[in-house]
């Protein structure tokens, strides 16, 4: 990545690409490394930035958002965040179980699974506490800083066909998908108890689960990694990622909303309704830009354009506009987006900053979708711990 030679939209566009199309043969991960090495006949550059680790037991990694250039995250670099122990699931004994309000409750091996049908959707994950260590007073999990994101190409089978097998009854009104790992929260760090050990699980609302939720076994042109939910997982575009439930094993449907721990004491934010706080599940990605270069604290060396990158993303709708600000939002302007212009994933844009004047400047860039929501400037104290999407200031140096 060069931040010294400005390119356009379509160059990066192209890149984009190019390493999609490395990236589907597992093999050439290895060569792509050597190519770099043998071309650039320096000091060997690693092909994949590493994840920063937040916690080791359960993984929880973030990818280094500085060094984002490949629309496509590769897998090694994509983040992880699992709250309980990464379960090993052998791929011959795993079952998917469906029940619940179905006509036919079913057992499934993943070669029954798969044959239900194929479909392949590239889309982003972001952490609903991504950005949570830039929350004062602070919040409770992972402190992510702005790598709790990434997007991926997963390829699966449609949860609708999965329920047209099963035979959804007419009282079924949310689909549960819970996953095989386990575990308790006693306290801290976790804002409430368990009843003793419990699954993950979340739910999401029929008709979200008949139009694109994905069970993925495939990521980047691979099988899932254990840490991203081998050999099953979901995958719900334009929600926050707790409702991607992996190494998914049952799935439920129920006549009734679920009130599960992940859905009403954790993963809930507060929405007023005649004024009363009342918690609410988490769900849709809010309208959201982060720039990745230049980084918090980082020196733009003085009087030379700096091209100004990140990327943007929404639930739903395209984004349509980034602004971006040098001078701490008194003055914005308008960012190059990238040509990959899709829903469910993230829109690269950048901006150059043509003239940086020595001193100290705060960075800002803000987006607007295709349905009019911009993001917002100010955090809003009801979100808790949840969906961080408010313009987060960028300090650098210019020398
Ligand atoms: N079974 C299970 N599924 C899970 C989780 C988990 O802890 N267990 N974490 C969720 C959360 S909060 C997020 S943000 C995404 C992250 O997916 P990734 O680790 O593949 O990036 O997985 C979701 N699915
Ligand atoms: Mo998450």
């Amino acid at each position: 990545m060069s931040e010294t030679s400005p390119h356009d939209s379509a160059s990066w566009n192209r890149r984009d690409v190019l390493r999609t199309a490395a990236m589907a043969a597992a093999p050439l991960v290895l060569s792509d490394a050597m190519t770099a090495t043998a071309k650039d006949g320096d000091d060997p550059a690693p092909a994949f930035a590493p994840l920063i680790v937040r916690q080791n037991t359960p993984p929880n990694l973030e990818f280094p958002f500085a060094t984002l250039n490949s629309f496509i995250t590769p897998t090694p670099s994509f983040y992880v965040r699992s709250h309980f122990p990464v379960p090993t699931l052998n791929e011959k004994t795993f079952r998917l179980r469906v029940e619940g309000e179905v006509d036919r409750p079913l057992t499934l091996a993943l070669p029954e699974l798969r044959k239900l049908g194929e479909r392949n959707a590239t889309v982003l994950l972001e952490c609903a506490g991504n950005g949570r260590v830039f929350l004062s007073p602070s919040a409770a999990g992972v402190q992510w800083e702005y790598g709790g994101v990434g997007t991926a190409e997963w390829i699966g089978v449609p949860l609708s066909a999965v329920l047209e097998r099963a035979g959804v009854r007419k009282s079924g009104v949310e689909v549960i998908l819970e996953g095989v790992d386990t575990g308790e929260s006693r306290a801290f760090p976790n804002p409430f108890q368990t009843p003793g050990p419990i699954h993950f699980s979340r739910s999401v609302p029929m008709a979200k689960a008949q139009r694109d939720v994905l069970l993925a076994y495939a990521m980047n042109g691979a099988a899932l990694t254990p840490n991203h939910g081998f050999p099953l997982r979901a995958v719900v575009p334009g929600w926050y990622g707790m409702a991607s439930i992996k190494w998914l094993s049952r799935i439920i449907v129920t006549d009734r909303p679920f009130q599960g721990y992940f859905q009403t004491l954790d993963y809930a934010t507060f929405e007023r309704r005649h004024g009363n706080p009342v918690l609410v599940p988490v769900t849709e990605l809010q309208v959201k830009s982060l720039i990745a270069r230049p980084g918090r604290g980082e020196v733009v060396p003085a009087k030379r354009p700096y091209r100004i990158h990140g990327a943007a993303w929404t639930c739903d709708s395209q984004i349509t506009q980034v602004e971006v600000s040098t001078d701490g939002g008194r003055t914005w302007n308008a960012a190059r987006l990238g040509m990959r212009n899709e829903q469910n994933v993230w829109r690269f844009w950048e901006y150059t900053w043509a003239n940086p004047s020595p001193g100290r400047h705060v960075l800002m860039a803000r987006a607007r979708d295709g349905r009019g929501r911009t993001q917002p400037m100010e955090r809003d104290p009801d979100l808790r711990n949840s969906m961080i999407s408010h313009v987060l200031p960028v300090e650098v140096f210019v020398r």
